[in-house]
C-alpha cells in the first residue's frame, strides 16, 4: 500500500513552472501570477475515491475521481479546456493521463521522504514540484 497522498500540502519548491505553462497556452500576464502564488494541495482519499483541491489566494481548482476510471475533466480558472482523464497506480505513484488537443499532457503524485512530489507534464515540458505536508491545517 503506498503513502498516503492524504492531508494538507504546501508548496516548498517549483521547478519550470512556467516551461508547463507556456506549453499550455497561458498568458504572460497569468504566468507572473501564477509564478508568486503559494501553491496547496488539500488531498482527501476514500478507497478508490480522490479529491485533490489545489488552492491560492487567486484562484482555486478541484479534481474528483475514481481511480481506474476514465472522466471528463474541464481545467476551469487554469487553461480552460476539455480533456479525458485517467488515473491509476503505477507502483507507489498515482499518474493521471489527460488526453485531448494537447500530447503527453498529465501529472503524477507521490511521497517520498515525508513530502509530496508532484510532475507536471505537457508537450515535453515537466514541471516538478515538492509539497511540504502542513500538520496546522
Ligand atoms: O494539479 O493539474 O495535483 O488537478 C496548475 C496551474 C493559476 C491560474 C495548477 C491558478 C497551471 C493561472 C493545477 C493556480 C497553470 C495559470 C491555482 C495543476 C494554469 C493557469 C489553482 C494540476 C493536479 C495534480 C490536480
Amino acid at each position: 500500500m503506498p503513502a498516503s497522498l492524504c492531508g494538507t500540502w504546501d508548496l516548498i519548491s517549483s521547478a519550470n513552472f512556467e516551461g508547463y505553462m507556456i506549453a499550455l497556452g497561458i498568458s504572460p500576464y497569468l504566468r507572473k501570477i501564477a509564478l508568486k502564488l503559494k501553491l496547496r494541495k488539500v488531498i482527501e482519499q476514500q478507497g478508490d475515491q480522490l479529491i485533490i483541491k489545489t488552492a491560492s489566494p487567486f484562484r482555486n481548482y478541484t479534481v474528483s475521481f475514481r481511480v481506474g476510471q476514465e472522466f471528463g475533466e474541464f481545467t476551469q480558472g487554469l487553461d480552460n479546456r476539455h480533456v479525458k482523464s485517467l488515473v491509476e497506480w503505477e507502483g507507489s505513484k498515482l499518474v493521471c493521463e489527460q488526453t485531448g488537443e494537447k500530447k503527453n499532457r498529465g501529472w503524477a503524485h507521490w511521497i517520498e521522504e515525508d513530502k509530496l512530489h508532484l510532475e507536471l507534464y505537457c508537450e515535453g515540458e515537466v514541471c516538478k514540484q515538492v509539497y511540504k505536508k502542513n500538520v496546522n491545517e
